[in-house]
């Protein structure tokens, strides 16, 4: 990939650092990888790049453990079932600043270091934007210098691959250890026994006490593997310790000789299953028992690698909520509650009120999705099979926590029930979020939006009787990644219209407004803009055979398929619009192309179906002479963070329409902003924060209010009569469900459009037409070249609120108080 030259004005490398360099690079071949430069393969020197540049990192983060140690600092876990971190290489040698002495190093060699950038694989330990925010959380808290671990799972496989097979998605297996991983260190003195099953036996101690003792069934061991975390100039480096897991007895010896190499092995097999794949459902649960056996093994591993650090350093357990800050991001580790509570009574002998006081004076908890289908529960046979002694304590906190609430006035029976750690109504069930909601200090929603409709909705209840525990903790990106390395032209532009103080301080990014309409200088970010599209539009014509106009515009929605994102919304506005260019040819149109790319969950049917559309419609819109080119439709295969960072840049408009109230924050969102697209959006997420900073002038907001969408669903609406009215809605819909994109299978989307026309849950029809009058305004402001770049340089300039690095100060003051 030809990247735009990234450090035209960085001071020449010292050529002693490049010799230096290119030193090490021979020596980690020779030595480490065992080649000769002769015969070595780009793969051998990616790794020994690599290698190179992870010695140095090594030096820091000694340095960051022995202070952090030094200083008694707090320190923060930040337990994520998800860590979406994408390529490591770019983002650590810019951090530590060896970049350009590295490529110079490299060339000296003969080696070209886009191309072996390339090799590297994204480390796809994640879904979507929960795991994104978690990699650059971390990047975040090196930066500001929170001394922080990252604890999550090291899966074998990452988030599956994506093909299209005749414009259907399949799945194919991830491999991003196929090559080995030179990022990381294996520790095998740090590993712990985690059990399941087995029994609980009661031990009474005199005085009316006892002591409980679980006996599991099965026992793994989780084995930890730590990369490091790199923040910005190195000023810190911190550590992800991901768990994999490995059998007790690596082989079952006495069956292996008895003839059965099978079942030898059975053990080894089913341990290693644990941490095998990352469960690829975004926003909806898996619910199957190996998914609670993952989330149990990482927190107990966690817990027992905290417990053991803080040991160390303290005499006992009460200093644990002064030293130590653990974040569950979002319930997935709830778990952990129950652990904590255990370890501290069963195993380390404190009495339960008093773990229990320890375990939720340390633990705070992120929500980040209110959507009713994704609250995590598990059915209280299978909870109680798995953690039988965990099922005791939720039962024993779920005790305490009512005891105490009936005791509150206002707390009739349906209150009652609504607060319960067991869902009693059906099959009985454990509420991961009730849970996790008791056993912490601090529960934040993740914008502004979504952190009031949590105190209306999910925890209405639970947030009237502990009112002071819900704070927001709106999201952010780092503008290392999402800025300087995906987008080197725009930030060596920016650099020299207003020095360096953005790089150590994205606010100060607000000094560009300056420049919003100043000619030249609108005129150097629209060719920054254009060559970044070129480069996409490269990829397009290369990976898919599909030619797109790099002077149209760009109009990206980037995201996982979700109906709530409302991709179909985009698809639908794409037929209307499609017909009305072949309707009205001699009209001035404004040549757009529209490029979508996501990953479905394999069990999503109507998500699937979307993807399916949008290739379908792309097809029929792309080989129509009529259009003229004046529209094109993309669907650009295998979305993961690299693509994002090849999409991004080269955005004019954003995509951020999701129904008001679904989308918790959004994070793309940002991130095009920052890099200088303007957004049309909804009134969503963090959305709303971003028109707040950019200016309303400066974003195209339409549809439905989070409120007007709770109104009109309590209410009942008529989705046929407003379909009706709107000519350009029906005919569209009507040449969708008729089978005119899908003549080899009339029928296929007749259930997709059914669904608007009965309930229409995702207000797809009721925002049509305003959605439609918000992509005509965009057209008008892009015909106006200096408006649209005024608009644009602003949001650039603007956006620097959204670092992750003000993210990650806000939970460390507020929260952490680290
Ligand atoms: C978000 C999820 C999620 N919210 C369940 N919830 C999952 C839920 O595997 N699971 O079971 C996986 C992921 N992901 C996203 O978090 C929100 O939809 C975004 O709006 C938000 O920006 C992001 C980060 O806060």
């Amino acid at each position: 990939m030809n990247r735009v030259n990234s450090n035209d004005l960085a001071p020449a490398p010292r050529t002693s650092d490049v010799e230096q360099l290119a030193v090490e690079l021979l020596e980690r071949l020779k030595y480490r990888i065992g080649k000769d430069p002769k015969v070595a393969k780009p793969h051998d020197w990616l790794t020994a790049a690599i290698l190179v540049a992870r010695d140095r990192i090594t030096d820091a983060w000694m340095d960051s453990t022995r202070r952090t140690y030094a200083t008694g600092a707090k320190r923060v876990y930040y337990l994520s079932l998800e860590f979406l971190i994408g390529r490591l290489m770019r983002d650590a040698m810019t951090n530590i600043g060896i970049m350009e002495e590295m490529r110079q190093a490299l060339a000296s060699l003969g080696v070209d270091i886009d191309v072996i950038a390339e090799l590297e694989p994204d480390a796809a330990l994640g879904n979507g934007g929960l795991g994104r925010l978690a990699a650059c959380f971390m990047e975040s808290m090196a930066t500001v210098d929170v001394p922080a671990y990252g604890y999550g799972i090291r899966y074998v496989h990452g988030l599956f691959r994506q093909q299209m097979a005749d414009g259907w998605q399949v799945e194919l297996p991830e491999t991003w250890l196929a090559h080995g991983n030179p990022w990381e260190f294996e520790r095998r003195e740090s590993s712990y026994e985690i059990g399941y099953g087995g029994v609980v036996e009661t031990i009474n101690i005199g005085e009316d006490k006892q002591r409980f003792v679980w006996k599991p069934a099965e026992r793994v061991i989780a084995t930890a593997y730590d990369t490091p975390a790199v923040g910005w100039r190195a000023k810190r480096v911190n550590t992800l310790r991901l768990w994999a897991a490995n059998p007790i007895d690596p082989i079952l010896l006495e069956a292996f000789n008895a003839g059965d190499h099978i079942g030898a092995l059975k053990e080894s097999n089913k341990a290693e299953s644990l941490t095998r794949v990352l469960y690829p459902a975004d926003a909806t649960p898996a619910g199957q028992e190996l998914r609670l056996r993952q989330e149990f093994f990482f927190c107990s591993a966690s817990l027992q690698d905290i417990l053991r650090r803080h040991l160390q350093q303290y005499p006992d357990f009460t200093s644990l909520p002064d030293a130590v800050a653990i974040q569950l991001n979002d319930t997935h580790p709830a778990v952990s509650v129950a652990e904590l509570v255990r370890l501290l009574s069963d195993v380390h002998g404190l009495d339960f009120d008093t773990a229990w006081d320890i375990s939720r004076r340390t633990f705070s908890y992120t929500n980040h999705t209110l959507l009713p289908e994704a609250l995590e529960s598990w059915p209280v046979p299978l909870f109680e099979r798995l953690l039988p002694r965990h099922m005791q304590i939720v039962y024993a906190i779920n005790a305490k926590i009512l005891l105490q609430a009936r005791k509150e006035k206002d707390f009739e029976d349906q209150r009652i029930r609504s607060i319960s750690l067991i869902e009693e109504s059906g099959e009985r069930r454990v509420r991961m979020g009730n849970l996790a909601f008791v056993g912490s200090h601090s529960i934040n929603g993740v914008s502004a939006l979504h952190t009031e409709l949590m105190k209306e909705t999910v925890f209405a209840d639970l947030h009237k009787l502990y009112p002071d525990r819900i704070n927001n903790k709106t999201n952010g990106i780092t503008p290392r990644r999402w800025l300087m390395q995906c987008n080197p032209g725009l930030f060596n532009l920016i650099r020299e219209a207003i020095g360096d103080a953005f790089m150590d301080d994205a606010e100060a990014l607000t000094a560009l407004d300056a420049f919003a309409d100043d000619r030249d200088f609108q005129e150097r970010f629209a060719a920054i803009k254009r060559e970044n599209k070129n480069r996409l539009a490269n990829l397009v014509g290369s990976r898919m055979g599909v030619r797109i106009d790099p002077t149209a515009m760009f109009d990206i929605q980037i995201k996982r398929i979700h109906e709530y994102k409302r991709q179909l919304l985009n698809i639908i506005e794409a037929v209307a619009l499609y017909d009305q260019i072949r309707s009205h040819p001699e009209l001035d149109w404004t040549p757009r192309v529209k490029l979508f790319a996501g990953k479905a969950a394999p069990s999503y049917h109507n998500a699937k179906l979307i993807i399916k559309l949008a290739n379908d419609v792309a097809r029929v819109i792309n080989n129509d002479p009529a259009v003229r080119g004046l529209l094109k439709v993309v669907f650009v295969p295998n979305y993961n963070v690299s693509l994002a960072e090849i999409m991004v840049p080269a955005a004019d408009l954003s995509e951020q329409i999701s129904t008001a109230g679904m989308e918790a924050s959004g994070t793309g969102n940002m991130k095009f902003a920052l890099n200088g697209a303007l957004t049309i959006g909804t009134l969503d997420g963090a959305n709303v924060e971003m028109r707040d900073h950019v200016g309303e002038e400066n974003i195209v907001i339409f549809g439905m209010t989070a409120e007007e969408v709770a109104t009109v669903r309590a209410e009942g609406h008529n989705p046929r009569a407003i379909i009706e009215q709107s000519k350009e809605l029906s005919q569209a819909l009507a040449a969708i469900s008729s089978g005119v994109f899908s003549p080899d299978d009339r029928t296929r989307f007749t259930g997709l459009v059914d669904g608007i026309y009965n309930h229409d849950w995702f207000m797809v029809a009721a925002d049509f037409d305003a959605y439609a009058k918000a992509q005509r305004e965009v057209d008008g402001i892009w015909n106006d070249k200096t408006s649209w770049y005024s608009k644009t340089i602003r949001n650039t300039a603007r956006m620097g609120w959204f670092s992750s690095d003000r993210t990650i100060r806000q939970y460390a003051k507020e929260i952490w108080r680290a």
